[in-house]
């Protein structure tokens, strides 16, 4: 069952915002952004770029007829500055013109003066001044107290992980064309149009029914257009609603690194206790995250580094705090893992620090303290069906850890100019949107009459196949093939209040509301083939095609049922609704039952460093993953690789530097490295866990689209064992990235 958009990818027919065909007239926007990173505004000038011609309108804070607001959590985030700015890239004006050339001829004749203000970019300096988003917040189980006094090693340390860049292939960009009284449509390349629509409606100062927010699919989103995706298309939209005229923007690549968020960055400070035994008895851990210069979804990503500060282990004494703290850099965003992946980085670091410390190998921890079935994770919910250590075990029966050990000290032992080394990842992952109001979903079905069927979901097609997954959900209700239903695109004017594609689970909220659309409608089906035949419901069943009547099959086809339901005036439409069951959590006690289930795994990875050149390769990564049962293994692997290869991104090659003024430094390909074919796995094996999979998962396939980024973990203790092996006297530090310009460095460190 291969993706549905392949083709049209592979031909490049497919349609992305850019592609979009213009309406005659259509006028391009260029953002005029901040050259510093704090500062007041004194003076703005645009009477020169004005004069240009083909320059249309220069667009400020002053021309809003609502809200100059688009903070989604938190309003803090003004759409265009008005008397400060606050990092290098901030949003002042949109530049409207006939060309993308004239505006951009524009810019350069916009005079602006500022004064400048004290700036930080450091967040531990933004924690000591107390310059923070949201105040900090501490999940709690057992008492550390006691873990101290049942335990024998106690080992302080720290680790940090750095930024990323989304790089999704498609840039930030929207399109808004204005219709009939004061309507606009609005396409953007946004995970989250309903967001898109309510802070635009809220711009312009007019009710959300206005803008018809349309998305066909985006070139990678990676949660970098959950939230970012908003500006530009608030900005079109003011623009033409106000020039009554269709205007688009597209940012090139340099002008989307510089003005987006990114991943957050965190540091770590941690004492982990263990007993002789090996048993965690205690873990305190104080997280500070850089969020940037406003919230953006920094306190909802914070929330979830707390939900994954103990990873894949059962911790019996456990106190995790988070500070979320403000820097003069472009606020940080969702990015897969949404900081589940920076507190499981921690607790991986605080193993491996230990098993150094102790004397022992990392994996003798890691596989002592597997979360069980019934344990309690820190913020109170019990783990049911744990597959930390089924899968875990079966890693090592396919895979062997104990024997890949073995070779690679033989190998080690055998070669100087090379060195190997292994770790092992355990992954746990929860599932659902922490915050428990958006976990709920719509679909709107038609069976038209002759058979074909068209579907609207709240999902959006970004890669991940999403839509292929809403089409073999119909597919199945009706035991039809794919070829006759197809996917609209996402829209807010028939699918409404959607909640943004993302927490890897639109997947199970769109299908589910999908299979109770489309079960819905089968039911009013059979009834009309019972009528049919003069029987009654259930002797009825659709199957290929047909109606089968009393387990035979009928020479009625699903057309002609179509078509005879029709012609007795039954409603071929419907939509379904579906809400997450059972998730609940108390904010007030940091305890509850958040998560729909939890997706598991075990990764062993194997890297090679070469020592004199202090380069490396991942050899090989080996896999056993908990799709619970896939509805779509190869979708599904391609989830886990692509994961993967980001992951190892991540920790291995990708470092944003910023200057001390705040100036992205690697604001280029040519400076940012992300991985390309050369650092990918060598290889690369995905086995799926033999498991009956969860009732509340789609078809009880499990999501899938975060919880392997964190199987690149691996890649870092995996260098990092390598090192160990050529420089004994080497003490790691758990800084990632893990560059080759850190390994040169690390290997003949003293
Ligand atoms: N895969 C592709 N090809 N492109 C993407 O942008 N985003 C990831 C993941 N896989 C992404 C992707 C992220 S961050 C999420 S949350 C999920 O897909 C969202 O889709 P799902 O909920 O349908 O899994
Ligand atoms: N977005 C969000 C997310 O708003 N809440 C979440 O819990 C979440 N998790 C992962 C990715 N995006
Ligand atoms: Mo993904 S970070 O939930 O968009």
């Amino acid at each position: 069952m291969k993706n549905t958009d392949s083709k049209s990818h592979l031909r490049g027919e497919s349609i992305y915002l850019d592609d979009i065909a213009e309406v005659q007239g259509t006028l391009y926007g260029l953002v005029f952004d901040s050259p510093v990173a704090h500062a007041r505004i004194l003076n703005f000038n645009c009477k020169k770029a004005e004069n240009l011609s083909g320059l249309i309108k220069i667009f400020t804070f002053t021309d809003i007829p609502g809200e100059n607001q688009i903070g989604a959590i938190i309003k803090d985030e003004p759409l265009f500055a008005e008397n400060e700015v606050h990092f290098i890239g901030q949003a002042i004006a949109l530049i409207v013109a006939e060309s993308e050339r004239t505006a951009r001829d524009a810019k350069k004749l916009i005079e602006i003066e500022f004064e400048e203000l004290p700036l930080i970019t450091d967040p531990k300096i933004a924690k000591e001044k107390e310059q923070f988003i949201v105040p900090p917040r501490t999940f709690r189980l057992g008492n550390i107290q006691k873990g101290k006094e049942q335990s024998k090693y106690i080992i302080k340390g720290n680790s940090e992980t750095g930024g990323q860049e989304h790089l999704y292939l498609e840039t930030q960009g929207a399109y808004a064309v204005p219709k009939e009284n004061g309507n606009i449509t609005l396409y953007s390349s946004t995970q989250g149009p309903t967001s898109v629509q309510k802070i635009t409606s809220q711009v312009l100062d007019v009710p959300m029914n206005k803008i018809e927010v349309d998305v066909n699919r985006l070139g990678g989103g990676f949660g970098g257009k959950e939230d970012q995706a908003t500006p530009w298309a608030a900005m079109v939209s003011l623009a033409a609603f106000i020039l009554n005229k269709p205007v688009k923007i597209s940012l090139s690549r340099h002008d989307d690194l510089r003005m987006t968020g990114k991943r957050h960055p965190y540091t770590a400070e941690y004492t982990i206790g263990l007993s002789e035994d090996l048993k965690i008895q205690f873990y305190e851990v104080e997280f500070i995250q850089d969020g940037g210069a406003s919230a953006d979804l920094s306190p909802a990503i914070m929330e979830r580094t707390l939900f994954h500060g103990t990873g894949s282990y059962f911790i019996p004494n456990t106190e995790i705090t988070v500070y979320s703290c403000k820097t003069n850099t472009p606020p940080n965003t969702a990015f897969r893992g949404f900081g589940g992946p920076q507190g499981i980085f921690a607790i991986e670091a605080a193993v491996q620090q230990a098993a150094d410390e102790i004397g022992v190998a990392a994996h003798k921890i890691q596989y002592t303290n597997l979360l069980k079935e019934g344990d309690e994770f820190p913020y109170g919910q019990i783990a049911k069906q744990a597959e930390a250590i089924s899968s875990w075990k079966s890693a090592d029966d396919l895979f062997s850890i104990g024997k890949q050990c073995k070779e690679a000290e033989q190998f080690n032992s055998e070669n100087k100019n090379f060195k190997k080394g292994i770790s092992v990842t355990p992954i746990c992952f929860g599932i659902s949107f922490t915050n428990t109001v958006m976990n709920h979903a719509r679909a709107l079905v038609h069976i038209y009459q002759d058979g074909s069927v068209g579907i609207s979901t709240g999902a959006i097609e970004m890669g991940q196949g999403v839509n292929t997954k809403m089409k073999q959900v119909a597919s199945q209700v009706f035991s039809i093939p794919l070829e006759r239903i197809k996917i609209e695109t996402t829209n807010t004017t028939r699918v409404a209040n959607t909640s943004p594609t993302a927490a890897s689970s639109g997947a199970d909220l769109n299908g589910k509301a999908v299979e109770i659309a489309t079960t819905d409608l089968l039911g009013r089906l059979k009834q009309t083939a019972s009528e049919m035949l003069n029987s009654s419901i259930e002797h009825i069943q659709l199957i290929d095609e047909y109606i089968h009547h009393k387990n035979k099959k009928t020479d009625i086809k699903w057309n002609k049922l179509i078509e005879t339901a029709f012609l007795n005036r039954v409603k071929l439409s419907e939509k379904g609704h579906y809400a997450s069951p059972e998730i609940w959590y108390d904010k007030s006690k940091e305890k509850g039952s958040p998560f729909t289930y939890h997706v598991y795994g075990t990764s062993v990875t194997t890297a090679l460093v070469d020592t004199i050149r202090g380069t490396f390769d991942i050899e090989s990564v080996d896999i056993v993953h908990d799709f619970g049962k896939s509805m779509n293994l190869l979708l599904d692997k391609g989830q886990v690789e692509g994961a993967l290869i980001q992951g190892i991104g991540w920790l291995s090659l990708e470092e944003i530097r910023y200057d001390k003024s705040g100036r992205l430094l690697s604001n280029a390909l040519s400076t940012y490295k992300v991985p390309d074919i050369n650092s990918a796995p060598k290889s690369v094996r995905v086995e799926a866990l033999e498991s009956s999979g969860h009732k509340h998962a789609i078809l009880k396939s499990k999501a899938v689209g975060e919880p392997p980024f964190l199987y690149g973990i691996g890649s870092y203790f995996a260098v990092q064992n390598a090192i160990k092996a050529f420089n004994p006297g080497f003490k790691p530090d758990f800084i990632a990235p893990m560059t080759h310009e850190k390994v040169f460095m690390n290997l003949y460190k003293k």
